[in-house]
């Protein structure tokens, strides 16, 4: 599948059918058009995506995040062989935001994920290579619609935990779970505190041979930290579990906590809500992309834009004046456009 992806070439648009009915190539032929800028491309994957969407919404959806090295990757691997183990079908995209530099962070990752990626009821897709800035967490949303649709049960959503991506990411899934490993508290591993407060789980991984006993400190640590945290409405209290992926050990605990922070979410009444907000809030982001897109590919702006940028950096004109009239001129081209 990874192949298809780095061919370059797209290919036509798989049936909705053949998704649903588990065809893997069907699955990557969709995502890949997913990810394309082409606009033909965007059409067809847009008019596939319809036919989809009655069937989506059945999986468990998981975004992981951790500081780089912290043991995304093996955890993955650990996890989801867990996960086959007891029945589950899984597949695990991620949102990259150095893969435009780097490659890819699961495509380098190929030998540690490698027991994973053998898998039959395991689709692995590597990050699309990053095009317009958020777009790529969009299109993951995408591709994540397109897996439920193909029946998996669980959709792991990975990111490096570097900056923005952890919130988009979080506005994906119905829980953001957060990889820590022993010591330090979260100043020391480089977590930002805006991304604590995103997690709905923290793992504390590498529980095993010297670093065993400090990763028990390490757990009693973020429960004390999660218990001073006020409560985030009817969010349950996050929940704090350690393991080895290493080792292969506290794989069912994560699950097990997965499933019961899900279930109070959903006894709340809130994972409904929640999966609702989230759509509502990329139509936003889709229509800001969109109208962003438009602005800059109205030749009539260019030159306003530029004017104005002037201005602005000169300190003659504020953003706020500069910004009205950049939008009043847009709306004028409309206008004449539609008249
Ligand atoms: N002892 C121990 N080491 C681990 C465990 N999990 C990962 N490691 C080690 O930690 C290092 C980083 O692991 P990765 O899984 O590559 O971490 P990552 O978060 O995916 O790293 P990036 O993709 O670079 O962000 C490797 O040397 C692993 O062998 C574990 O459970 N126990
Ligand atoms: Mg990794």
């Amino acid at each position: 599948m990874a192949a298809n992806n780095l061919s370059g070439g797209v290919p036509g648009a798989p049936s909705a059918e053949d998704i649903r009915s588990g065809d893997r190539r069907a699955l990557a032929r969709a995502i890949t058009l997913i990810e394309s800028e082409r606009q033909d491309h965007k059409e067809l994957a847009q008019a596939l995506l319809e036919k989809l969407l009655p069937y989506t919404g059945n999986a468990v959806r998981i975004g992981i995040s951790g500081a780089p090295g912290v043991g995304k990757s093996t955890f993955i691997e650990a996890f989801g062989l867990h996960l086959t183990a007891i029945g589950k079908r899984l597949a695990v995209l991620a949102v990259d935001p150095s893969s435009a530099l780097g490659g890819g962070s699961i495509l380098g990752d190929k030998t540690r994920m490698e027991r994973l990626a053998r898998q039959p009821e395991v689709f692995i897709r590597p990050s699309p290579a990053a095009g317009a800035t958020g777009g790529v967490a969009r299109r993951t949303r995408e591709a994540m619609l397109a897996c439920e649709a193909a029946g998996f049960d669980v959709v792991l959503i990975e990111t490096v935990g570097v900056g923005q991506s952890e919130a988009a990411v979080a506005g994906l899934v119905d829980l953001f779970a957060l990889l820590v490993q022993p010591g330090g508290g979260d100043d020391l591993q480089g977590i930002k505190r805006g991304v604590m407060e995103l997690a709905d789980l923290i793992i504390v991984t590498k529980a095993d041979g010297d670093l065993a006993a400090l990763a028990r400190l390490t757990e009693a640590d973020y429960i004390s930290a999660v218990a001073l945290t006020r409560g985030h409405g009817k969010r349950p209290r996050p929940q704090v579990v350690s393991c080895s992926a290493a080792e292969e050990r506290g794989m069912d605990e994560v699950w097990r906590a997965i499933e019961t922070y899900r279930r109070a979410l959903d006894e709340a009444g809130e994972l409904a809500r929640k999966r609702a907000d989230q759509a509502v809030e990329w139509m936003w982001r889709e229509v800001e992309a969109s109208v962003m897109a438009a602005l800059r590919d109205e030749a009539a702006m260019a030159a306003l834009a530029k004017r104005l940028e002037a201005e602005v950096a000169a300190g003659r004109k504020t953003p706020t004046a500069a910004a009205a009239r950049m939008l009043a001129a847009f709306r004028a081209a409309a206008q004449e456009k539609s008249g």
